[in-house]
């Protein structure tokens, strides 16, 4: 009986890792496109199965005892209060897991903060509900936009199917060259938000009257999304967030002709306020 028991126990088991292996995609982190995104991946999976390894090991030999020594089988409770090597055992054998646990993530962590020696920064804002970006230094400098939601509101009160990327989508995505170390300084204008990109191995509390600086680098051109994830008010789901990583090329592209369209708007403003001959410096670059 106790053979089936343990047979069937570990069948379901094995069916549950079999099938949580097989929709592990959906539920998994998303595939690291960075260093440090991939140490983050490595070290959860670790910890899982470590997670794992002590849970079979404590329920087993909890359910051993209960059901193997029960009273209906003759057993009687042992008396004992207090034993010193047990609690010795008990004591220091989680310290060294944990110990074994915190060593790796530490060194991630200090990975995570080191901002140093940046190719480009890029200021982020959180706003009630969007993100505004502005170019600070490196390629790019001077660009600045508002990245919205861009899902339509028909989607969103189920009138139309919803679309891939349903709240995942935005107006102005964060456009960065592939391979270079960007920093984030992170502020915002109102409430707490944070800026959050998975992939990216980023997570960090954008805080009103503060600057919290991050950085990350993509090592493969592509779109990632993120979502704002810090409790901001009623629209703190409407606020994703998407970086389009592209190979230097293109990037240079962007870079120009989001310039352009600086220069054209820069113009245009000053020829409302009659400030200077448009005519004169349409072909000016800033
Ligand atoms: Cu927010």
């Amino acid at each position: 009986m106790s053979s089936k028991l343990v047979a069937s126990l570990a069948g379901i088991f094995g069916l549950a890792l079999y099938s949580s292996m097989a929709i592990g995609s959906k539920y998994n982190l998303p595939e690291p496109q960075n260093f440090i995104a991939q140490d983050v991946y490595d070290q959860h999976i670790v910890l899982m199965w470590i997670c794992l390894v002590i849970f079979i090991g404590v329920f087993g030999v909890m359910f051993y005892s209960v059901l193997k020594h029960r009273k209906s089988q003759g057993y009687k409770a042992a008396n004992f209060h207090h034993s010193t090597s047990v609690e010795i055992v008990w004591t220091v054998i989680p310290v060294i897991i944990l110990v074994l646990m915190a060593w790796p993530a530490t060194k991630t962590v200090i990975a995570m903060k080191d901002t140093s020696e940046p190719d480009m920064t890029i200021k982020v804002t959180g706003y009630q509900w969007m993100w505004g970006y502005d170019y600070l230094q490196g390629d790019g400098e001077g660009i600045s936009f508002y990245s919205k939601l861009s899902t339509p509101v028909a989607q969103i009160e189920n009138k139309e199917p919803k679309g891939e990327n349903y709240l995942l989508e935005v107006d102005n995505n964060l456009v960065v060259p592939v391979g270079k170390k960007v920093r984030l300084i992170i502020t915002a204008n109102d409430v707490i938000h944070a800026w959050w990109v998975p992939a990216l191995a980023v997570k960090q509390d954008a805080i009103p009257g503060f600057i919290r600086d991050s950085w990350f680098e993509v090592d493969n051109p592509g779109i990632y999304r993120g979502q704002c994830a810090e409790l901001c008010g009623k629209d703190h789901g409407y606020m994703p967030i998407v970086v389009e990583a592209l190979e230097a090329e293109q990037y240079a592209e962007w870079v120009a002709e989001q310039q352009e369209k600086l220069a054209a708007e820069e113009t245009s403003e000053k020829q409302k306020l009659g400030l200077v001959d448009g005519s004169i410096v349409t072909n000016e670059k800033s």
